[in-house]
């Protein structure tokens, strides 16, 4: 064993090595079921731009993916994503974005890179919470939780981020746990084969401020709550909304096919030329 290497360890940058996540974090998983994708398709990692915000879920792709990376500004992945895809249409670009960076402060960003349907693949690492800055809520905090900016429960209620990419057209829309590693890799392929936008919501545990805060106790434990929790779209189907309340929806909820925003340009130039 002593002369094991990960067999993902190809994609990672040499002197990287070392994560900066905290033990039990959800986002190695995340990061594994990426690389994963990419290697069963055989994809050149060189052919990807991963561009992140800032928050915990911005330090999955950077600096240990050995690819291009964008750390860029809390809020803005997507914004800068956009402008690469559009500059650079022919390579792949992925956004690694917190519930807090996509649903709070880069909200805008997030439904209109869906309505216009711009070839992005975009992860939420969702933890329900501001992970990186102190355990402050997020719009994706359940109702009553107890936070660092919540000392009394949380008033408000939660983005259902799914619902939101599709109210918004996102033509490909899925939501996994970390528990789902291997259903989550064969969505980001499908994700990855796809030439428009796709959103993938990955529900993770962040064990050192939500399990801590709210009282959802270790990674363990966090992970069996979403085994035991996670109902797929056909049982959902089946069950009324107070049996699916405190419930995980997971599976794909979209995939239809709508005509790409960098296509489109590309075709608006060659008639203008
Ligand atoms: C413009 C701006 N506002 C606020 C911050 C502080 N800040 C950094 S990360 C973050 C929230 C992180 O939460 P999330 O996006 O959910 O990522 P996580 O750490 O949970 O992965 C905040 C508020 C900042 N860096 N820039
Ligand atoms: S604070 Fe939470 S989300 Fe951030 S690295 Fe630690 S466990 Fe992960
Ligand atoms: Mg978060």
């Amino acid at each position: 064993m002593k002369n094991f290497v990960h067999p993902m360890m190809k994609y990672i940058r040499p002197g990287a090595e070392k994560t900066s996540n905290c033990p039990g974090c959800g986002n190695g998983i995340i990061a594994h079921s990426v690389l994963r994708a990419i290697d069963e398709l055989s994809i050149d990692i060189d052919s990807f731009a991963f561009v992140s915000g800032i928050g915990c879920a911005g330090w999955i792709p950077s600096p240990y993916f050995n690819a291009d990376t964008l750390h860029t500004t809390h809020g803005r992945p997507i914004a800068f994503a956009t402008g690469v895809k559009l500059a650079k249409p022919e390579i792949n670009v992925m956004v690694f974005s917190g519930d807090g960076d996509l649903a709070a402060i880069g909200g805008n960003h997030f439904i209109h890179a869906a309505r216009r349907n711009i070839g992005v693949t975009v992860l939420c690492v969702n933890n329900g919470i501001y992970g990186m800055t102190g355990g402050q809520v997020a719009p994706t905090t359940p109702r009553d939780a107890k936070t660092t900016t919540t000392p009394y429960g949380n008033l408000e209620r939660e983005f259902d981020l799914c619902e939101l990419a599709k109210a918004a057209g996102a033509p490909f829309i899925a939501r996994w746990t970390t528990y789902h590693a291997r259903q989550l890799t064969r969505s980001i392929k499908k994700a990855f084969s796809r030439k428009g936008f796709s959103f993938i919501e990955v529900i993770s545990q962040c064990p050192v401020q939500y399990g801590r805060r709210i009282g959802a106790g270790n990674a363990v434990q966090m992970m069996e709550g979403y085994r035991k929790n996670s109902v797929t779209i056909q049982k959902a189907a089946q069950m009324s909304e107070d049996e699916l309340c405190e419930k995980w929806i997971v599976g794909e909820f979209i995939e239809k096919d709508v005509a790409e925003l960098s296509e489109l340009m590309k075709r608006v130039k060659g008639q203008s030329s």
